[in-house]
């Protein structure tokens, strides 16, 4: 996630520095800040496309849509983990659920919920599904606490469903699809 800051900040250094050469037109264009609708491309642990999400900044917190294909049929966890990095390729690399609040996991645990604990989602036999979130009292930029906080966050499915109870993790199993959540692009 830094070194995606860094690049970032790096694109837009540059671009500011050849402003006058026609050439570098499109990438000040992809380098325009625009926090009002993304769409990220979920990645299963082949770097294969399994899908999207897009996020959506509403006045009560964030709107997540997200959209998957070529996942085994079955209710799948759905989670923000703390770190934005998918790299790894269990995706353990994004860290535990996104818990700013300090809580237990699940919905249904008296401590909890974590703030990353999101419903199932369901996949039909085809092997697709959909499902969307509003996440309430985040924000992608300014107010605390923001989802592209200094580590990131990501967006991980898996392989079973949250029984929205067992702490930490709604016992659901293996990570199959993994996004980085960031309004950097
Ligand atoms: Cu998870």
């Amino acid at each position: 996630m830094r070194s995606t800051i860094s690049l970032f900040a790096l694109a837009a250094l540059l671009s500011a520095c050849t402003n006058d050469s026609a050439g570098n037109a499109e990438d000040a264009g992809e380098g325009a800040a625009d926090t009002a609708e993304r769409s990220l491309t979920l990645k299963n642990s082949d770097g294969a496309d399994v899908g999207s999400v897009s996020l959506r900044q509403e006045p009560s917190g964030i709107m997540l849509a997200v959209n998957v294909a070529g996942l085994e049929p079955g209710a799948k966890a759905v989670h923000l983990h703390e770190t934005g990095d998918c790299s790894a390729g269990d995706f353990t690399s994004a860290g535990g659920h996104w818990n700013p609040e300090g809580k237990s996991h699940g919905r249904d645990n008296p401590q909890g919920a974590h703030l990353g604990d999101l419903a199932n989602l369901q996949v039909g036999e085809d092997g697709s599904g959909e499902s969307r979130y509003l996440v309430t009292g985040v924000s992608l930029s300014g107010s605390a606490p923001m989802i592209d906080d200094e580590d990131g966050t990501a967006l991980v499915i898996h392989a079973g469903a949250d029984d929205y109870k067992s702490d930490p993790a709604g016992d659901a199993g293996d990570r199959v699809a993994c996004v980085v959540v960031s309004t950097a692009g």
